[in-house]
């Protein structure tokens, strides 16, 4: 065995907003990979749209700097765990980690889930206490309970004896001890060129592990990943080897490293680096790219299961094609399909009815994020309310299972025990501090999490924190009711009028504005009963001959109501859709008229009566 000294590949691991992306602007700027009056901001590798407008990262991503004549591989992770896949995915390409922990908030059940994959992939890792300049920082209480998390997941004594540096991401600084004036970043980057351990390489016929793969309009599919053996040289002749066992030959295009933000185009590379290869049509994640002479395959990536699912049909509302560019059920299909090739955590399966697709994913901002990224490539469609995904294991009936997180202050409490005891939430753990802030660890069956983060936001007022992670599958916990109240229906389609909709207000909130097209059956408002009510919101004041008195002619409404595609998600029952155009999210009775959702009704009380007698 070999190694290469040039060269080191780390991977930076941590709870969503610890800094991750911040690290990485730090050494990115501090390398000077960027020309002297070149803006670019901060959060530089969140290019996504979705990543910008939400500020989190999403897709794990490549960068490299050099320093020192030494290039450093970095790979930056999502910490949310709806998007964990990801971090699954990258981490067999580094040889060590950056675990970053916020200063505040020290180590989440999170940071243990991404250190404990680090650790038993093997990599060498780094703790950076991160965020130092904020006031109310403890970090010496932050780093003794990361050094308890290490000696409750550390496979091997050797990984006891990591070292810390404290940073301040924002400024740009890191220094190896406390008190310490932090300048710079340098302390960060010796630490990994002296702790991370150069690649291990093996001399022989090329061979390299797909973990990412790219797109480009003239170049076509690019695989991305790390050479394992071997040379790959521009004009190559390789083998691809799917997950079926099938293998394909192909000539190499061309061949590139990282440095920066940009793909540098290179003759060839070799084994211990990270590179992006064209020329391979048909690859997939996972797949392993080796030379002809030795075709042998890597073990594949293995990725956690998907917890929740919910169904993506065609749209079968009355204003169905009119928005939206792809509205067939094969255009639909071919993008869901389409999305497997790189959205690992992600399952797609054909469902009894030809127009409705079972998408899986591991939360729902995994599902959301997918929806919105269709929605603005032109795709018009309709979900179902998310479930969780149960199984029978020997006989019994299991579901998924989390650990809820709640850092909030005192006073929401009650009102929260209340909410989660409905969501047959158990406690573990509750934690108060002098300043009247609370920290709350609980057990939760995923279902009951399904809709609870927007009641979550509106019981706090908006001074909360939640994080959920993965725990397990336990014994069916039971079902548990809805508790949220009945809709408000249009009952005729047509344009909602402001004294229809002042009506609506009558009975409860309302979601749309006047003028708003409307269709029978489309959910218009929330009721402040249990029962849904169909109601005519675009009936017109009647005209009479007797002159209206001022306040008749001036309606005011209060302001609508108006869901995020994440909250309408939130807030369907098992009887309603959110229709996603490119214009427009609509909620939805599934059963369109009142007609047709009374006799729903009826039958299947009469069901309930037949098992009763
Ligand atoms: N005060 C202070 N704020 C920081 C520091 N590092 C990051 N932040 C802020 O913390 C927030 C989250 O930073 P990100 O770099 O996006 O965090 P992340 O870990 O990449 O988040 P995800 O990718 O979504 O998991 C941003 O508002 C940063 O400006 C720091 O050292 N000090
Ligand atoms: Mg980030």
């Amino acid at each position: 065995m070999n190694y290469r000294s040039d060269i080191r590949n780390v991977v930076i691991i941590a709870h969503v907003d610890h800094g991750k992306t911040t690290l990485v602007d730090a050494m990115l700027k501090q390398s000077r990979v960027f020309r002297d009056n070149q803006k670019v901001g901060e959060l530089i590798m969140d290019q996504g749209v979705l990543e910008r407008e939400k500020g989190i990262t999403i897709l794990a991503k490549n960068t490299a700097v050099v320093y020192r004549g030494v290039k450093i591989n970095i790979i930056d992770t999502p910490g949310h765990a709806d998007f964990s896949g990801e971090v699954e995915r990258v981490i067999s390409m580094a040889d060590g980690c950056l675990l970053l922990v916020d200063s505040i908030e020290g180590p989440t059940p999170h940071t243990r889930f991404v250190l404990r994959h680090a650790l038993r992939n093997g990599l060498k890792p780094i703790v950076v206490i991160n965020k130092i300049d904020r006031k109310d920082s403890r970090i010496a209480e932050v780093l003794r309970l990361t050094q308890d998390l290490f000696l409750e997941l550390a496979t091997s004594a050797d990984q006891l004896g990591f070292p810390v540096l404290y940073a301040s991401a924002r400024e740009g600084t890191a220094v190896t001890e406390l008190g310490m004036k932090g300048k710079d970043i340098t302390p960060l980057l010796e630490c990994i060129l002296k702790e991370v351990p150069s690649p291990q390489i093996e001399s022989g016929p090329f061979q390299m592990l797909v973990s990412n793969l790219d797109y480009d309009s003239h170049k076509g599919k690019i695989a991305i990943g790390r050479i394992w053996r071997g040379k790959v040289a521009t004009h190559d002749l390789v083998v691809s080897m799917s997950a079926d066992g099938s293998v394909a030959y192909y000539e190499v295009g061309e061949v590139f490293t990282y440095l920066g933000l940009k793909r540098l185009k290179v003759e060839e590379a070799e084994a211990g680096d990270i590179v992006a290869v064209t020329g391979i049509e048909k690859v997939n994640i996972g797949d392993t790219i080796a030379s002809p002479e030795r075709p042998e395959a890597l073990p594949r990536i293995e990725v956690g299961e998907p917890t929740i699912e919910m169904t993506f049909g065609v749209n079968t509302s009355p204003f169905a094609g009119r928005e939206g560019r792809f509205c067939t059920t094969r255009q639909l299909q071919k993008r869901l399909y389409k999305e497997l090739e790189t959205n690992l955590s992600l399952r797609v399966q054909d469902t009894d009815s030809p127009d409705t697709f079972l998408v899986k994913g591991r939360g729902e901002l995994h599902l959301a994020i997918l929806i919105e990224t269709m929605r603005r490539e032109g795709y018009e469609f309709e979900v179902s309310k998310p479930e969780a995904i149960t199984k029978v294991v020997d006989g019994n009936l299991v579901e998924p299972v989390e650990v809820l997180t709640i850092d909030t202050k005192d006073e929401y409490i009650g009102v929260l025990t209340e909410m989660l005891s409905n969501r047959q939430a158990q406690l573990t753990d509750m934690r108060n501090d002098s300043h009247d802030n609370v920290h709350l660890e609980l057990r939760v069956p995923t279902k009951g999490l399904i809709g609870f983060h927007s009641a979550f936001l509106t019981a706090t007022r908006g001074e909360g924190i939640m994080n959920t992670i993965f725990l397990g599958y336990e014994a069916w916990h039971g079902d548990i009711a809805s508790t949220r109240n009945g809709t408000l229906v249009a009952s005729e389609q047509g344009i909602a009028v402001t004294y229809g909709l002042n009506n609506a207000q009558g009975r409860g909130c309302t979601f749309i504005e006047p003028v708003t097209p409307v269709y029978e059956g489309m959910i218009v408002g929330l009721n402040s009963r249990p029962q849904d009510i169909a109601i005519n919101v675009c009936k017109e004041k009647k005209k009479t001959n007797v002159r209206s008195s001022t306040s008749d002619i001036a309606i005011k409404l209060t302001p609508p109501m108006q869901l995020s595609l994440e909250q309408a998600i939130d807030f369907i029952n098992n009887d309603e859709l959110v229709e996603v155009t490119p214009e427009n999210i609509r909620l939805r009775k599934k059963l369109l008229t009142q007609a047709q959702r009374l006799r729903s009704i009826s039958s299947s009380r009469r069901s309930v009566e037949k098992q009763t007698i």
